[in-house]
């Protein structure tokens, strides 16, 4: 395994030249740059009206507090609308025009890939500026909702909204991982960015990229437990390291 500080090594410019497959993995780690907090990173974990995040990111907290849930989500939408697309995003959506097959797989919910203009994006946490009714499953744009506070009501069952997000103990939308492990079963370069790859099963598309003989490269200023699996570890902030390719 090769680990670079800076600068990118001759041996991945010729793999991303003739590369013909490109998956690229994101986590929170990409959007950090844009001043979108992770949940993760550094030794710390994000912590909400003094409760670590997955308190109120949980399936648990959705049947005991909706408008709990609701609070989180209208708060860091709020954060987010004030927020842009950051040179990493933007470098992936400029990728996406060199190979013939090129996709993004993000954990995020954010929607800035495809602010930046990537078009094949599989969201496999969902999407915070989506919300689904808990009666009869109806999907709404929050943005054309105009929602900013409280807890949204369905306006074709009066049934209340959630989320559109894969919280803790809940299925990835139905799909969207199959879909996934395809591409990263075919792909012959595969970049992990800013994930700190313990959630699963999104953990699990390297190892099944790099069980298929892609060649794998990690952009992360931290190790994690995939950084053994890759071929190239670029250690340091995915907005520096990815325009560089
Ligand atoms: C930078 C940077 C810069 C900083 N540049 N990098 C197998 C084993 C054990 C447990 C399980 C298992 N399979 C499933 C589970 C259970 C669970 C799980 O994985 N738990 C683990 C934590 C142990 N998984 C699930 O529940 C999933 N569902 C599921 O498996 O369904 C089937 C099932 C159901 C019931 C029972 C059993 C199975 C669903 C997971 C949903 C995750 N949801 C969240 C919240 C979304 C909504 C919200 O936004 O609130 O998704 S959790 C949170 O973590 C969010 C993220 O998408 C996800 C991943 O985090 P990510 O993206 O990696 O970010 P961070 O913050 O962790 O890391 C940031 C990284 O960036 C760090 O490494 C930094 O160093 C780096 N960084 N600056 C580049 N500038
Ligand atoms: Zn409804």
């Amino acid at each position: 395994m090769l680990t670079s500080a800076a600068g990118i090594s001759s041996e991945l410019s010729s793999r991303f030249a003739s590369a013909r497959r490109v998956l690229v993995l994101t986590g929170a780690g990409v959007s950090a740059e844009s001043g979108v907090p992770t949940f993760r990173g550094g030794g710390k974990s994000a912590v909400w009206k003094g409760m670590p995040f997955d308190v109120f990111s949980s399936s648990s907290m959705l049947e005991s507090d909706l408008a709990a849930v609701w609070e989180w989500f209208n708060y860091r939408r709020a954060v987010l609308e004030t927020l842009k697309p950051n040179p990493a995003h933007q470098a992936i959506a400029e990728w996406q025009h060199r190979c013939e097959e090129f996709c993004v797989v993000t954990q995020n919910v954010d929607g800035l890939h495809q602010a930046a203009g990537s078009l094949d994006v599989i969201e496999l946490h969902g999407n915070v500026w989506r919300g689904r009714c808990l009666e009869c499953g109806k999907r709404y744009d929050l943005r054309a909702l105009g929602i900013k506070e409280g807890v949204p009501g369905c306006q074709q069952c009066s049934g209340p909204l959630r989320p559109d997000v894969v919280l803790f103990g809940e299925m990835l939308p139905a799909g969207a991982f199959e879909k996934a492990a395809a591409k990263a079963e075919n792909c012959d370069l595969c970049f992990v960015v800013g994930t700190s790859a313990l959630v699963y099963p999104a953990a699990s598309l390297p190892e099944i990229a790099s069980a298929a003989g892609a060649y794998m490269v990690e952009v992360n200023p931290e190790r994690t437990p995939l950084s053994h699996l890759c071929d190239e570890v670029l250690t340091g902030p995915a907005g520096e390291i990815l325009p560089l390719l």
